[in-house]
Order: structure tokens, then C-alpha cells, then sequence
């Protein structure tokens, strides 16, 4: 059910009760309202602790509540955006699904049928992994409604491989697999950040062939962040899209917390500059995966993730400032 949006309350933000520091208390994201504690979420985080679908180091399960610890001192107000991003329009954290942890097929149908009935009340996601399997079922409920939409993928990894140990889904595959069902406009999606030896040319050729176009992590130090931004905008303008950001995407010395760490990565601020260039292009909604905080330190990738969905929330705030539309439907 969507409500009549003339009749909507105020957006209600971040909990600010007097005697209550920030670190005390049970952590929501960003210390926003639960779902259930308002009539009308526009935008929720959303955890889904899953990570049978990895395959070199464990313990992404244990990512949305690493995310939420280290999210407690984020702050309402954007400075480049110039934005508040809990007063626009109104953001919760939805919790966590409950996911099979023996089984990929039951997990990722219970993921799409839960985004699927967040659509359905007119609320976006922004999923908190979990590995990158995810990343297919929550695309299925997007596509459902808006049509093949535009990835910007930010990965050091292709993700766009086939079958390993004879499992079709697993967090090297979804890509390819919402590629063959037709999820993915695929003239207008583009990876962020690749890099690293792979085991075969093959792989970059078969990438290629599927319709992705690769943004390397090299090309940030050749061409810079705004001719990147540009080839982004360039590639993906023009219907709705979906973020999803690896956070391996990063370098390790700003996300050592990952299960497939790569060496030569992003800087944080070569991510959020980035992010901050995405106004107006109509994201539909969100990931934010393979955060696995026991090989964290010093709550580094942590705070990487939790301030990356707020880069991405901030976006999607000032886009709906300015009157743009959150989706193409
Ligand atoms: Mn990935």
C-alpha cells in the first residue's frame, strides 16, 4: 500500500532522546527509526546476513550488524550535497531477513519475495550483505517493476563468472545470471574498479561479450575521478538504475574485512567522490556487500560501508530534493 504522499507526516530521523549517547543503546543504521515504527518507509536499509555463497573467506553473515555499530555518529547533513538526509523523505532500518544458511535456492527466494513486497509498498532498499549473491534475487524484485535496469557495479571483481563447484549461484555469478534473465540493460552497465590477475583472458572476453563495459581501478589515476564520474553518467543515463558496490572495491588498507581481498584498490575518497557525481540519475535501489568483520580491525571497513550507504542515501535525498524522480515507474 502506498500513501497518499499530500498526507504524509514529517519525516521522522535520527533518535535524539536527552541523556541517550550516541554509543549507548541498541544500534539501528545510522540511529534511524525501525521500519515498524512509522506508517511509510520511502528508503530502507535493510540487512540480509547470507554468505553461503562465498567462496574464498567466510563471514559476511556477520555484516549488517558490524555496518550498524559502526554507523552510530553519522550525521543528518550532507555538506556537498547540501542536504538533510532523514528530513526529505523518510528513512528506516528494516532489520535483518531471515535467511537460510544451508541453503542458496531457499535463501535467495526469500530474498526476492521480501524486496518484492518492499516494492510493493513504494519503499527502495539499500541491502546491507552478506556476500554478493544477493546482489541476483534483489535485482529479480527490481526488474520485476521497473524493467531491465542500468548496474553500476563497484567491484574489484568481475562477478560475472559461471558456475564453481557446481553451484550456479554463488557471489562470482550474479551478474551473469541476471544478464541471461534478462534483468540487466545491459547497453548501459558498467563495472567500477576492476583489477587483480584473473585466471584466464576468456573470463575478460566472456565479461565483454555478456555487454559490460569495465572501468579499471587504474583508470582513477590515469584519467581522474571527474572523467570517470563522466564515463559513468555517459553509460548508464537515460532509465532506472541499480547501485552495487563490493566493498572490496576498496583498497584493504580502507576495507581489510572482506571475504576475496584485492590489492591496489580505491580510496575511500575516490569512492565517495564518485558516489557524490550519481544526482539525477534515478537509482531504484541498492547493495552494499561482502563486509566480513572478523578480518576488520580498528572498525575500518565498518566505517567504510556504513559512511558508503550514506553517501548513497545522500544521493538519493538530494535527488528527491530537487524533484527528481526515484524511479522510472
Ligand atoms: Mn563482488
Amino acid at each position: 500500500m502506498t500513501d497518499d504522499p499530500t498526507h504524509r507526516p514529517e519525516p521522522i530521523g535520527q533518535h535524539d532522546t536527552p541523556g541517550m549517547p550516541r554509543y549507548a543503546g541498541i544500534a539501528t543504521y545510522a540511529l534511524l527509526p525501525t521500519r515498524d515504527s512509522v506508517a511509510h518507509a520511502d528508503v530502507a536499509v535493510l540487512g540480509i546476513p547470507f554468505d553461503a555463497g562465498t567462496s574464498f573467506r567466510p563471514g559476511a553473515r556477520f555484516g549488517p550488524s558490524h555496518i550498524r555499530e559502526a554507523s552510530r555518529q553519522l550525521h543528518p547533513y550532507h555538506q556537498t550535497h547540501d542536504v538533510s538526509l532523514f528530513a526529505v523523505h523518510q528513512v528506516v532500518d528494516a532489520g535483518d531477513l531471515g535467511v537460510s544458511p544451508y541453503s542458496i535456492d531457499d535463501a535467495v527466494a526469500t530474498i526476492e519475495s521480501e524486496a518484492d513486497a518492499f516494492a510493493a509498498d513504494g519503499t527502495r532498499l539499500i541491502a546491507l550483505g552478506g556476500d554478493h549473491t544477493i546482489a541476483l534475487p534483489l535485482l529479480r524484485a527490481v526488474a520485476k517493476r521497473q524493467g531491465p535496469v542500468a548496474v553500476i557495479h563497484f567491484d574489484a571483481h568481475l562477478d560475472t563468472w559461471d558456475t564453481l563447484h557446481g553451484a550456479p549461484v554463488w557471489h562470482g555469478s550474479p551478474f551473469r545470471r541476471a544478464a541471461e534473465e534478462g534483468l540487466l540493460d545491459l547497453g548501459r552497465c558498467v563495472h567500477v574498479g576492476l583489477r587483480g590477475g584473473v585466471y584466464d583472458k576468456s573470463e575478460l572476453e566472456a565479461d565483454e561479450a555478456l555487454g559490460f563495459q569495465v572501468i579499471r581501478a587504474d583508470d582513477y589515476e590515469a584519467q581522474g575521478v571527474g572523467t570517470i564520474i563522466e564515463r559513468i553518467r555517459n553509460r548508464v543515463d537515460g532509465g532506472p538504475v541499480y547501485l552495487s558496490v563490493d566493498i572490496d572495491v576498496l583498497d584493504p588498507a580502507h576495507a581489510p574485512g572482506t571475504g576475496t581481498p584485492e590489492v591496489a584498490g580505491l580510496t575511500t575518497r575516490e569512492l565517495f567522490t564518485t558516489l557524490r557525481g550519481l544526482t539525477g540519475l534515478g537509482i531504484v535501489g541498492a547493495d552494499l556487500v561482502e563486509v566480513a568483520p572478523a578480518y576488520d580491525h580498528a572498525q575500518l571497513t565498518g566505517l567504510a560501508a556504513a559512511h558508503t550507504v550514506w553517501e548513497i542515501l545522500a544521493v538519493m535525498a538530494h535527488d528527491a530534493q530537487h524533484g527528481r524522480p526515484p524511479a522510472h515507474r
